[in-house]
């Protein structure tokens, strides 16, 4: 930082994980070349990778050398570290009130919606998965929508993604993808998001498309996993009854 030479990155990432796609998306709207390194997530982490991430999660971001986990904060400090279209700095003018409204959008959605969307996907097909989406929507309709009225068509009326859809879109994408998965979540859950929340429909339409968030995002086999995943979640919920 402060230097011109560009920094050596390393991403340790798995491409089903929502919160290392954060990193991701984070590193590629910065336009920062980095090395990707698989984690396999099936099997227990090596040694190797506990030294890097002694939590064994991914990501892990090696940023010339030292180590940065847990994905909201390699976000953010990749932020401040490169200024950018993402976030004003603190000391800009206008930068605190930014970084204050971004911060409400990003934990409203994780606190408010998090939940919710992984009670959807363990819930039964059927009255129960529905009842479970429509949970949802009304979360999106009271949390987000009032946010997203001034999304131009990103958060804060910017046309270009802003650190609100680094930290959320990966999010976005997998509950837009897999309602089209009867066995994770029911097509009405876009219906009902596109009448009730339009301000959100049209904003989460966009997050979607951007190239920061499709780049290496394999739609059925991300699905495929997490229906596998969520059946035998469901078993041995069932088994242990
Ligand atoms: N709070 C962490 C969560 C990361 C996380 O839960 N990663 C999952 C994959 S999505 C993981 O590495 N799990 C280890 C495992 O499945 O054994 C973050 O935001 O970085």
């Amino acid at each position: 930082m402060g230097s011109t030479e560009p920094p050596k990155i390393t991403l340790y990432t798995s491409y089903a994980c929502p919160w290392a796609h954060r990193s991701q998306i984070a590193l590629r709207e910065l336009n920062l070349a980095f090395e990707t390194v698989i984690v396999d997530l099936s099997v227990p982490r090596t040694p190797e990778y506990l030294k890097i991430n002694p939590r064994g999660l991914v990501p892990a971001l090696d940023y010339n050398g030292i180590i940065l986990t847990e994905s909201a904060i390699v976000s953010q400090f990749l932020v401040d570290a490169h200024s950018s279209h993402l976030e004003k700095a603190s000391t800009d003018e206008g930068g605190p009130l930014q970084r204050a409204k971004i911060n409400f959008f990003v934990d409203t959605f994780i606190s408010k919606l998090l939940s919710l969307y992984l009670a959807a996907l363990r819930a039964q097909v059927g009255e129960e998965k529905e009842d479970a989406v429509g949970k949802i929507v009304d979360a999106v309709v009271k949390e987000l929508e009032p946010l997203l009225g001034d999304a131009g068509p990103f958060f804060g009326g910017s046309d270009r993604f802003t650190l609100a859809e680094v930290q959320t879109a990966s999010f976005v994408i997998r509950l837009v993808t897999f309602a089209e998965y009867e066995a994770l979540l029911p097509k009405s859950l876009l219906t009902s998001l596109e009448a009730k929340a339009p301000s959100f429909w049209k904003w989460a339409s966009a997050v979607v498309k951007e190239d920061s968030v499709t780049y290496k995002w394999d739609a059925k086999a991300i699905s495929e996993r997490t229906i596998d995943r969520f059946e035998k979640l469901r078993k041995e919920a069932a088994a242990a009854k």
